[in-house]
């Protein structure tokens, strides 16, 4: 073989050896090295569903706002794209990098048992945010802050009790199909169950019950697959504003028309989170009737349950979080649920 060409060979088998050991370190020291503790920054190991709804991007806007090194702070950032297997990855490889803290959303109740232990076991706190988790032994996390979406409902439905009231409307006429949340999560058993309570309480129909995952792409499908089986529903339930949004593109296309006019006809939409302006301007023309807050802002509570823990204090294990109910109907100004009175929040023209 000529010596030119193995000459050639051999600058090239050294090129590739070059490339490769470069990636090889490039890739360990950013993806799996311990983490070097900066300017004695706090590190925290966040665990995020993913980017499903609105209210979960303020979410995520909040906690990478809180957790800022100008505020002593590195935040390592984890989306799950809503699976529960990446979440579980995610807190191993914190407990591999030897965060000081692990924040969890969890995207369902179920299935923390053992990499919770895993994390007590490297003596790292869990907070647990927003959605709740399942757990046998509650020793497994420090503590959790979110909403009490059961209350959530309550007063959504209480809304809807009020006002279906004052149009003298029989609640054996009232046909209502829920949009749910994604199957198991915190909000979803919360507000199916909510809804549920006031069905029977209150003698309405409900026609049936779909997943909706949160998201306005399966809110429309699964709102025009319901408006093609019943062709009496009158209120659809939304566990969040952006499958209220997917049900208002299925309730048009299927030339029905949302609002508050029950009598006339119209399909009332209720909803939780209202973090948009999207959501509010829906209240405001009355295509979405009412919307029981889900506050998303819990960064600045994670980073004081730190700040005090890192004083030595021991924060209280559940802290939930206050909201509001917003309507644009302005002839409820507030409701009641178990005897305590709630302000409506109404959206001015
Ligand atoms: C509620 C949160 C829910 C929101 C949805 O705290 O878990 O998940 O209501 C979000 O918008 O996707």
């Amino acid at each position: 073989m000529k010596k030119s060409v193995v000459f050639i060979i051999l600058i090239c088998m050294i090129c590739v050896l070059a490339v490769g050991c470069a990636q090889g370190v490039s890739r360990k020291t950013a993806e799996e090295g311990p983490v070097e503790k900066k300017e004695d920054l706090i590190v925290v190991g966040f665990s995020q569903v993913g980017a499903e709804s609105d209210w979960r991007k303020e979410n995520s806007e909040s906690m990478r706002s809180a957790f800022t090194r100008d505020k002593g702070y590195e935040l390592i950032f984890e989306d799950a794209q809503q699976k529960q297997a990446n979440q579980i990855t995610a807190i191993r490889t914190f407990i591999q990098r030897g965060v000081d803290y692990i924040v969890l959303a969890p995207v369902a109740e179920d299935g923390w048992d053992t990499v919770l232990g895993e994390a007590r076991d490297a003596g790292i706190p869990v907070i647990v945010v927003d959605r709740m988790v399942n757990v046998e032994d509650e020793s497994l996390f420090t503590c959790w802050v979110g909403s009490d979406f059961r209350l959530e409902s309550q007063k959504a439905c209480r809304w809807l009790k009020v006002y279906l009231d004052k149009q003298h409307f029989k609640p054996g006429d009232v046909n209502i199909v829920d949009i749910q949340g994604t199957i198991g999560s915190s909000a979803q058993i919360g507000r199916t169950r909510g809804l549920r309570d006031a069905v029977i309480d209150n003698g309405w129909n409900l026609l049936d019950a779909v997943p909706g995952e949160f998201t306005q792409a399966k809110g429309r499908e699964a709102t025009a697959r319901l408006l093609e089986k019943y062709d009496n529903i009158n209120v659809v339930y939304c566990e969040n504003d952006n499958e209220a949004f997917g049900a208002l593109e299925a309730i048009e296309a299927a030339g029905r028309r949302p609002g508050r006019n029950i009598r006339a006809g119209d399909v009332m939409v209720i909803s939780f989170d209202g973090v948009s302006s999207q959501a509010l301007d829906n209240l405001r023309s009355g295509s979405i009737s009412c919307i029981g807050e889900c506050n998303p802002l819990h960064g600045p509570r994670v980073r004081k349950i730190i700040e005090n823990i890192e004083k030595g204090e021991t924060p209280d294990k559940y802290e939930y979080v206050d909201e509001d109910i917003f309507s644009g109907y302005e002839g409820i100004t507030e409701i009641s649920v178990d005897g305590k009175s709630y302000p409506v929040k109404i959206m001015g023209k």
